[in-house]
């Protein structure tokens, strides 16, 4: 059993999808980071850098921050979702540290500035909004050749995923990237990211390019 601290962002749906996905129980508990929830100090015991999602694993007491580090030990835990050894496993876990570096961070950026601060500061949307469609077209490349980014369905999809289903709020048409939009479509439509999107509450449907 997995106690799952968490809100509705594209981090911490990584980790809601993924535990849907293999199909691992879990509690969800609902860290309103709208309300400095992150900075209580019950919070700040499991999850030292105050941001989410964090988790406890209930079978041995263990905590753990940081969604890359989470989706490694479920996916171990499990032995689902990345190869035990060898190139998958390394190449599931290049894609997963290139979301951790690039999408996530650059990707937030544009948020803050093209969505929630427009008009404030043209050289952080134009430097932000300009490598946020690098970073599309970086996996757009990728999945033209590959069903998924490391072959098999992996935690990489799962954590790439949640950033691109806020491609409205980047301002970003998934035309522009059909193999962006072929593979974010196949992943909508799995049961799991169904489920694990609406955790820890449903804020509305997944956004469905037109
Ligand atoms: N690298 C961290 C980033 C986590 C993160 O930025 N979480 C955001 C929500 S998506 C948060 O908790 N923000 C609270 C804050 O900015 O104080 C991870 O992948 O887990």
């Amino acid at each position: 059993m997995i106690d799952l601290y968490t809100w509705t962002t594209p981090n911490g749906r990584k980790v809601s999808i993924a535990l849907e996905e293999l199909g691992v129980p879990y509690t969800a508990h609902a860290i309103d980071i709208s309300k400095d929830e992150q900075f209580r100090p019950e919070f700040l015991k499991i999850a030292p850098n105050n941001r989410i999602p964090a988790i406890v694993d209930s079978d041995n007491g263990f905590s753990l921050m940081e969604s890359g580090a989470i989706l490694i030990y479920l996916a171990d835990k499990t032995g689902k979702l990345l190869a035990r050894e060898g190139a998958k496993r390394y190449r599931a876990i290049e894609w997963l540290m290139w979301q951790m570096g690039g999408p996530g961070p650059m990707l937030g950026q544009v948020h803050h500035f093209v969505k929630y601060n427009k008009g404030k500061a043209p050289y952080a949307e134009e430097r932000y909004l300009k490598e946020g469609h690098r970073l599309y077209g970086v996996l757009d490349r990728r999945l033209a050749e590959h069903e998924y980014v490391a072959e098999d369905y992996s935690i990489a999809d799962i954590a790439i995923w949640p950033w691109i289903s806020r491609f409205e709020w980047q301002t970003i048409d998934l035309n522009q990237y059909p193999n962006v939009k072929r593979w974010y479509l196949a992943i909508a439509a799995r049961p799991a990211t169904q489920k694990g999107y609406k955790v820890p509450k449903d804020v509305g449907a997944i956004p469905m390019p037109t």
